[in-house]
């Protein structure tokens, strides 16, 4: 039986030193130690043996076990140590490397310049106002004194949806539904995209945005309209802008007008922003027509009103120097990193 005895210990200490990961450690520590293992096969069997035999036996039994169990807590621990050397040999990384960068976000031009209007209208105690990008016929033109046929209408223009749905051409609706549904005074701002069916090219986009503007109260006068736009000039093109007013035509107002500002460029003298004219159109206005007003239920005998609109890619392609409108829709890193 001693023999036997000594017989396992040398196998497994010869199985041992050759045990390369965890998993076999395991398995080993099993094959000697486990319920069945072998040595513990040995133990069981020592009942069988005289008295005078047992102790003997009984104790090289002991030492054998002692002597597994620590050789393989030592593999153990040094297959670990192994492990954990790989580990940080192969997860090593060179901190002086450079990093790479990360491209920060930035707000798009237009919304630079849509942020600057809205500034200096909220600074003049506006609030503002949006709508649905999908109108009816009825908010888009009809209650804008444009009835069906009219010229102003220009079919071509429009993106009909259905017969009377549509996709609204300039953000006036909001206006309409804001005049239908508030009791004046009114002073509201009214940003938001448009849609028109132009062919695109350097100043034309199917797609663009607006701002208009409507003050209702009783007593407002072209007067406040020009003090308005003043104003608005002077926030965004500098302190030294002037406009100048010229009579024109809209169906929803009366009188109406086509708002320039002295040019930014060259301060009137002539340069190559205004072609040579000193001035630059930026936007419509006029006193709100009274078909207008009493079509949203508001009385044109005590109310009266001023509204305006103007194109927010024309501003910021002035304001930047940008020459085509496609650069503002495109979202090239490479432009837009300019801003
Ligand atoms: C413009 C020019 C002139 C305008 C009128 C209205 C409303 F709803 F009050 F009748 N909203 N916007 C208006 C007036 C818009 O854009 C060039």
């Amino acid at each position: 039986m001693k023999q036997k005895l000594e017989e396992i210990r040398s196998q497994a200490l010869a199985a041992l030193s050759e045990v390369s990961d965890v998993r076999e450690l395991e398995a080993l520590k099993v094959e000697y130690l486990g319920k069945k293992g072998k040595l513990t096969q040995i133990l069981k069997g020592m009942g069988k043996l005289s008295p005078e035999e047992r102790p003997v036996v009984g104790q090289v039994a002991n030492e054998i076990r002692l002597a597994l169990e620590e050789g393989i807590q030592s593999v153990r621990e040094r297959l670990n140590r192994e492990l954990i050397n790989q580990k940080l040999k192969s997860e090593v990384i060179d901190v002086t490397m450079p990093g790479t960068k990360k491209d920060l976000g930035r707000k798009h031009p237009l919304t630079n310049i849509l942020d600057e209007i809205k500034d200096i209208f909220l600074g003049m105690g506006y609030e503002i106002a949006e709508g649905p990008e999908v109108e009816t016929d009825y908010n888009n033109f009809e209650a804008l004194n444009i009835p069906k046929h009219h010229p102003a209408r220009d079919t071509q223009d429009t993106f009909y949806i259905t017969e009377n749905v549509l996709l609204r051409t300039h953000t006036s609706p909001v206006q309409i539904r804001h005049m239908k549904s508030h009791k004046p005074p009114i002073r509201i701002i009214c940003p938001g995209r448009v849609y028109r069916s132009d062919a695109v090219d350097a100043t034309h986009s199917p797609i663009f945005h607006q701002v208009e503007g409507l003050v209702v109260d009783k007593g407002v006068t072209m007067g406040d309209l020009i003090g308005t736009l003043q104003v608005f000039a002077k926030g965004i093109f500098g302190e030294n802008t002037k406009i100048r007013l010229r009579p024109h035509h809209f169906p929803f107002t009366e009188p109406s007008a086509e708002v320039d500002v002295s040019c930014w460029g060259c301060n009137g003298t002539g340069c190559r922003i205004c072609k040579g004219e000193g001035w630059v159109e930026i936007l419509g206005a006029g006193m709100v027509h009274p078909n207008v007003l009493r079509e949203c239920g508001i009385d044109p005998e005590i109310y009266s009103g001023f509204a305006f609109g103007l194109g927010i890619e024309r501003i910021t392609m002035g304001k930047y120097g940008i020459d085509d409108m496609r650069l503002l829709f495109e979202n090239d890193m490479r432009f837009l990193k300019q801003f």
